[in-house]
């Protein structure tokens, strides 16, 4: 053993067959320390398992105009329109057959009618200014177009004065509005008078003044300057002055009063 090279090859073949026996006799008897050569391609790996989802992309442009829809259903019924205008007058009609002829006449003293008839319409007019007369100069009447106004020159209470009105077909007087408060007014001036009742009270409510006719004050009103006051506590019951002002009174005060009477009923003219 003179060559030391051969002897190191021959002491790596004892050492990698001692190897070889140990790893139960493997065949690896090679006289080099290279590496062996590339084994096989390995199997294809089983398939993987599913990835995560995306992020959400970013919006997107917008669409297209849709198509026109279907035409819808019939609609309800509308509501009734209003009244139109009267229509024009239409075209005056034919003339209908001529009557029958009438009966003959009997003889008539038509003169001696005519006479009556004159002397009739004198009469009525003497009528006519006799009830003025009485009516103007000795009651002293007063009246709208629609009423009558009457001082009555007997003292009473209020509840009597007004039970006197209605027992003569009328009320007490309401005026209700600026001319009837004068009309009144030139009315206990003419008779010489200072107050009389007229048809107002607050005898249900205190404070609250209704006329008899159950109609509560209008737009009017002539209270005098501070009235009413309820003086004497129990003044529920209304004068007229005769500057045409207005005080509450006790009902239990005994004086004048004026009545008032339609001039017509339902419709009709009883008296003018
Ligand atoms: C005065 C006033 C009136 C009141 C009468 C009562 O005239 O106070 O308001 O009604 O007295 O007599
Ligand atoms: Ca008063």
């Amino acid at each position: 053993m003179e060559n030391p090279k051969l002897t190191r090859c021959l002491l790596l073949v004892l050492f990698f067959s001692l190897i070889s026996t140990v790893t139960q006799g493997t065949e690896v008897c090679s006289n080099t320390i290279l590496p062996g050569s590339k084994g096989d391609q390995g199997e294809k790996g089983d398939e993987g398992e599913g990835g995560k989802p995306g992020k959400m992309g970013p919006i997107g442009s917008k669409g297209l105009k849709g198509e026109l829809g279907n035409h819808g259903d019939v609609g309800m019924m509308g509501k009734i329109g209003p009244v139109g205008d009267k229509g024009d007058k239409g075209l005056k009609g034919s003339d209908g057959p001529a009557g029958f002829k009438g009966k003959p006449g009997t003889t008539c003293d038509c003169g001696r009618y005519r006479k009556v008839v004159g002397q009739m319409d004198v009469n009525i007019s003497k009528l006519r200014n006799s009830v003025k007369f009485v009516k103007n100069v000795i009651l002293g009447i007063k009246e709208t177009e629609e009423k009558f106004y009457l001082i009555i020159k007997e003292a009473k209470k209020y509840k009597d004065a007004l039970t006197n009105c209605r027992l003569r077909g009328g009320t007490l007087a309401m005026p209700k509005d600026e001319e009837t408060n004068l009309l009144i007014t030139s009315s206990i001036s003419q008779a010489g008078l200072s107050r009389v009742f007229i048809g107002l009270h607050d005898s249900d409510k205190e404070g609250q003044f209704m006329y008899v006719d159950n109609t509560p004050l209008q737009n009017f009103t002539g209270w005098s300057p501070g009235e009413p006051n309820n003086a004497a506590v129990n003044e529920n019951c209304v004068e007229m002055v005769n500057t045409g002002s207005w005080n509450d009174v006790e009902c239990d005060l005994t004086i004048y009063f004026v009545c008032e009477f339609w001039k017509k009923r339902r419709g009709t003219v009883i008296i003018q």
